[in-house]
């Protein structure tokens, strides 16, 4: 069996490669290459004989519909993903996020044999109130443009979903973590500052809950939503949560706790604009097939932790140069005014 998959050199993408690899998927891997790539994430798999690597972008409907031929199953991991960024720069999120997705439903329209799946997020629905639960019907309503351009994507989905009676599966997935996730993001970035002993710039009170789900359960969890793909025309939509619900303050306290620095690091500043304050998913209809998380945050989290404290030199590269610029312009007043 073939796959395409977008996005491989990323954080998710990469551990979807491997995983496809050990069970026997012959994987195109397509992927950009942009700042948050890290070709590192699949060095093992260069040189497998079932892989192949295309530098390429999603939007090249030429380049997209030439490696779709043969392909069995279209596995879309590609994107803009940092909301920060999108808050910073929302164009190349439209363009990505959206038109990337509106260039692979034209190219996979033309090929009923071709099944397609969409990495979507917790984000399109917006803050969710406690005790509440977004179920796979739940309105959208995004917060930041990362999470509108992701909210759009789903619509174009279910546009062509209607039009041409294709049959698409979308992954709606909490916050992932463990190896090879870019520094920027909330959980390496505070390890790498804690291990360096440099300020955690925690944004507003802290107190915003987030869902965390281990990189190796949401991989478990898409070999459970492989195993059946629905052939009906419509949008699929499929709910991944760990039901692990965490305040940010916590979690900051935690990676200190793991690696011996004092709390005294985490350090409050300036909030995100629009910043959600809780996500929840319902994912009860994806345990009803078997699928259990199995890794309980504290375990992952110390897993990956001890993880970007060896690894640190491998991501060296990515936090010099672009990241460093990004950091200033992000974090360089917020620190300043604390
Ligand atoms: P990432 O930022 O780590 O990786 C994205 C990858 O896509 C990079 O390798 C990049 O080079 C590639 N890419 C970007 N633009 C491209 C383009 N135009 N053409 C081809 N390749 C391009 O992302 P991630 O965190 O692994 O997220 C993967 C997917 O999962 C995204 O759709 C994201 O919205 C979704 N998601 C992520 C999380 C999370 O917690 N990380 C949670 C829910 C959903
Ligand atoms: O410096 C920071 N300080 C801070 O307090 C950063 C980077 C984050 N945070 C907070 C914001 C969030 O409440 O930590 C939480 C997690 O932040 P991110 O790692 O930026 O993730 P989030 O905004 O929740 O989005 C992630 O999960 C859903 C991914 O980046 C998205 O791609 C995915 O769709």
């Amino acid at each position: 069996m073939r796959a395409l998959v977008t996005g491989g050199c990323g954080f998710i993408g990469s551990h979807v490669v491997r995983g496809l690899l050990a069970d026997g998927w012959e994987v195109t891997n397509l992927d950009k290459l942009t700042y948050a790539a890290n070709p590192a994430n699949l060095a093992e798999a260069e040189g497998h004989p079932r892989y192949r690597f295309v530098q390429g972008d999603i939007c090249d409907l030429a380049l997209v519909r030439e490696l779709m031929d043969g392909a069995d199953l279209v596995l879309n991991f590609a994107a803009e993903t940092h909301v920060d960024r999108s808050l910073l720069e929302p164009g190349v999120f439209v363009r990505t996020d959206v038109e990337g997705v509106v260039t692979l439903l034209e190219a996979a329209r033309a090929r009923p044999g071709t099944a397609l799946v969409h990495m979507s997020t917790d984000e399109v629905f917006g803050s969710i109130p406690a005790p509440g639960e977004a179920a796979e019907d739940a309105p959208f309503a995004p917060s930041s443009p990362y999470a509108a351009s992701k909210a759009a994507a789903e619509l174009m989905v279910r546009a062509y979903a209607e039009t041409y009676g294709m049959a698409v599966t979308v992954l709606r997935c909490c916050n992932v973590y463990g190896p090879n996730q870019h520094v920027e993001k909330f959980i390496p970035l505070f390890t790498m500052r804690a291990l360096a002993g440099e300020p955690m710039p925690l944004y507003g009170d802290g107190m915003q809950e987030r869902e965390w789900l281990y990189a190796g359960d949401f991989v478990e969890a898409l070999r459970v939503v492989l195993r059946e793909l629905p052939a009906e025309p419509g949008v699929h939509a499929v709910h991944i949560g760990s039901g692990e619900r965490v305040r940010n303050r916590e979690t900051a306290e935690l990676i200190c706790e793991l690696l011996e620095r004092p709390r005294e690091l985490i350090t409050p500043v300036a909030d995100r604009p629009g910043h959600d304050r809780r996500y929840a998913l319902d994912s009860s209809r994806l345990r009803a097939r078997g699928w259990r998380p199995r890794v309980p945050f504290r375990e992952g989290l110390a897993a990956t932790v001890a993880w970007y404290r060896d690894h640190g030199a491998a991501w060296a590269q990515t936090a010099s140069g672009e990241f460093a610029r990004y950091f200033e312009r992000q974090y360089g007043e917020r620190l300043a005014r604390r």
